[in-house]
């Protein structure tokens, strides 16, 4: 059902903003739960991206019709809805092949893309580095190089936009010989910025320095974690994925010791495949870590189990499972004390802080200390991590 567009915290006042609507196909085994999650992650994401949303469709079907997701007469409630609420531009929250796209620009008639070309693009947009922009644009091309089919010269024809903007100088390349070459050329470049990385870390380790990864859900606050724990000046937005870029500064603990600790990039559901292969290299700061603090946004409680256990699965596939892990809630200022009683009962080796006011950091830094003191060996195993959730 179209809903009017909502106010959000999200909400850039750009002038010529996309106009979206989004589509939600939901297919057994369903949860209306999720996909209302889902969409309304969705529309944050577009925010994010620089459209406003201007109505939103789901439709629950049996199986997905296999041209073009909706079914037929979805398609045609689709189009008119489009077309009253101005909208020049559909995300689905489903992934679409490159047939079915072309399919759906045609019935609906105007610009359609999905919940990976939406993030890539924000990527694209968020990317200020060499290295951050060089991987981005590799995870866009791959991301393009199954889809093109030929028809390179259409991308003109979306009119640039959500889905068409690239982090290089150049123009997103059309053609699949051309895009061969240039994704070779970027991952040589990488992995020369990759060598100038290992170097660093070598000295590190030599150095004796723990070192300690801010891992977590984008917009959790690892950033303002970083920035309260060692005044740096890491970009802070209400956005998701405001970082992309490590961050990496040297804290001392009361003890004396000093540590190294890392921010990185935030993690998403149905996070594109291409972008973690893109951006391994940066992410190397997760596997390489001695400890990591995994920070959740406990004002979205609704969804924090979810996203542990998406952190948890995308970790799992850094191959950083067997990393001690301390869980840091943040965001707690935002919550009743009945609320915060509640997670403490939920979630007892849990760390309640507040980045924003500063409560709970020493108890996270004494935490931290503990481990680095072999007092504790971890806070919280990773194998442990299912347990400590029911
Ligand atoms: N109320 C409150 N807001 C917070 C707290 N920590 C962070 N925020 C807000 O949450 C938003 C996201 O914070 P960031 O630090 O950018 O989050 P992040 O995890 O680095 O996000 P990405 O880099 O986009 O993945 C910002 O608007 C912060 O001001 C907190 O303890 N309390
Ligand atoms: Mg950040």
């Amino acid at each position: 059902m179209a809903k009017q567009e909502q106010k959000s915290e999200f909400t850039q006042n750009l002038p010529n903003m996309e106009k979206a609507y989004l589509i939600s196909v939901e297919v057994p085994p369903d949860n209306d739960f999720e996909t209302e999650e889902s969409l309304d992650e969705l529309e944050a994401l577009a925010l994010t991206a620089g459209a406003s949303v201007v109505g939103k469709l789901v439709q629950k079907r049996s199986s997905f019709d296999p041209a073009t997701l909706l079914g037929k007469g979805k398609v045609f409630e689709a189009r008119n809805e489009i077309e009253s609420a101005g909208a020049n531009l559909v995300i689905f929250d489903n992934e679409i092949s490159a047939s079915q796209q072309e399919k759906l620009e045609k019935e609906l008639g105007v610009k359609v893309i999905d919940r990976r070309a939406l993030i890539l693009d924000i990527f694209a947009q968020h990317a200020h580095s060499r290295e951050g922009r060089t991987q981005v644009e590799l995870a866009q091309l791959s991301y393009m190089l199954p889809r093109i089919r030929g028809r390179g010269i259409e991308l003109s024809r979306l009119g640039g936009g959500i889905g068409t903007r690239g982090p290089g100088e150049t123009q997103l390349e059309v053609d699949r010989r051309k895009i061969r070459r240039r994704m070779r050329k970027l991952e040589r470049e990488l992995s020369q910025m990759e060598a100038v990385r290992i170097t660093q870390r070598k000295r590190r380790k030599r150095a004796g320095l723990t070192s300690v990864t801010l891992v977590g859900y984008t917009n959790s606050g690892k950033s303002s974690l970083l920035n309260r724990l060692t005044k740096a000046s890491v970009i802070v937005e209400d956005k998701l994925f405001s970082t992309l870029d490590s961050t990496t500064r040297r804290l001392r603990l009361p003890t004396g010791d000093s540590i190294v600790l890392s921010d990185t990039v935030g993690f998403i559901r149905n996070i594109p495949h291409e972008l973690i292969a893109a951006f391994r290299s940066t992410l190397e700061i997760v596997r390489e870590a001695d400890l990591l603090v995994h920070v959740v946004d406990a004002s979205r409680q609704e969804m924090m189990r979810e996203r542990m256990q998406t952190v948890d699965e995308i970790l799992a596939d850094l191959g950083a499972c067997d990393i001690p892990v301390i869980f840091a809630l943040n965001k707690v200022d935002l919550l009743a004390r009945g609320e915060r009683k509640m997670l403490k009962k939920r979630y007892p080796k849990f760390i309640q802080i507040s980045a924003l006011t500063g409560e709970g950091i020493d108890k996270l830094i004494s935490t931290i200390t503990l481990f680095i003191q072999k007092q504790i060996t971890t806070t919280l195993q990773f194998e442990n991590l299912k347990g400590a959730w029911e």
